[in-house]
């Protein structure tokens, strides 16, 4: 779909649209190259973490958009700011990034939504449309197979005879909603706009068509993940807006070592992330 036709029909009826193209293509590969050294470094926490006898922390690809100049460039890039703005408007602020790399190995992300936070310690309010949106990017192409992402068409509405009363992640969709199971595959610069409400999940890497399920759920393999190399897999970067003045409770905006110091972390936490001193650690920032 070419930008510049944005159905806003197919976003309030499904909760999704797109793909749509990022005007400017050129960034990607920068973007790719801090999400693979950022996996790198997870993994060399991750066996540090297990030297050490230490809980592992998968933190290290989360808010990392102040840290490196180049993901907010490409948060600016002229096509996903018109599409973010035609469809949920301004004064929309960034909170949360993640980079989802998706190599041999890597297992399902399960069922889930996006929305962990409503406004500071309020109760999430699922069905209200007006704060609370996700956009996904395609650093690489993103095929049925590798690893792509599902959504159930509508999620973000209520839906007769399914009760969203549900752990935020979970294996099983209830049977009333398997029809509603819809693939998103992206190719290399294109991205989605939803709301952070809807269900989504996305497979394991490499998963076969023939084993498809509604309650698919491909487990991770270790082995084949520590060995894999990342740079033959593919990634995405997702991301969360809420509306300006929506207040981010510290610990789900913060990144655990700082906006500031986000890009150093050679070793692994030895404290629990509420511990440490978040003063210079928001990474909440304008958007539109
Ligand atoms: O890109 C993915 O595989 C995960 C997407 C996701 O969960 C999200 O966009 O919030
Ligand atoms: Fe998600």
């Amino acid at each position: 779909m070419a930008t510049g036709t944005i159905d806003i029909g197919q976003l309030q009826r499904d909760g999704l649209t797109g793909p749509f193209e990022l005007a400017d293509q050129s960034i990607l590969d920068a973007v790719s190259e801090v999400a693979i050294g950022l996996q790198a470094l997870q993994r060399a926490q991750n066996s540090l973490a297990t030297l050490a006898g230490q809980e592992l922390r998968h933190t290290t690809l989360i808010n990392r958009h102040m840290a490196f100049g180049v993901i907010g460039e490409l948060f600016r890039d002229a096509n996903l700011q018109s599409v973010v703005a035609d469809c949920f408007g301004k004064d929309l602020v960034l909170w949360q990034t993640k980079f989802f790399p998706k190599y041999e190995g890597v297992g399902e992300n399960r069922w889930h939504h996006d929305r962990i936070v409503e406004n500071g310690d309020d109760p999430i309010r699922v069905y209200d449309t007006s704060n609370h949106f996700s956009f996904v990017v395609a650093l690489s192409d993103l095929g049925m197979e590798h690893g792509r992402i599902e959504y159930i068409r509508g999620s973000h509405l209520p839906i007769d005879g399914f009760d969203r009363d549900m752990p935020r992640l979970f294996d099983e969709m209830p049977e009333v909603v398997h029809d509603r199971i819809t693939p998103l595959t992206l190719r290399r610069g294109e991205f989605a706009v939803f709301h952070s409400a809807l269900l989504h999940r996305s497979l394991a890497y490499g998963h076969r068509e023939e084993d498809w399920r509604p309650g698919y759920f491909g487990a991770p393999n270790p082995e084949l993940r520590r060995n894999a190399d990342i740079r033959s897999g593919r990634i995405s970067l997702a991301a969360r807006l809420a509306r300006k003045g929506t207040v981010i409770p510290e610990r789900y905006g913060s990144n655990p070592a700082g906006a500031a110091h986000a890009i150093a972390e050679p070793i692994p936490y030895y404290r629990a992330t509420v511990d440490q001193d978040h003063g210079n650690g928001s990474v909440v920032m304008p958007f539109n």
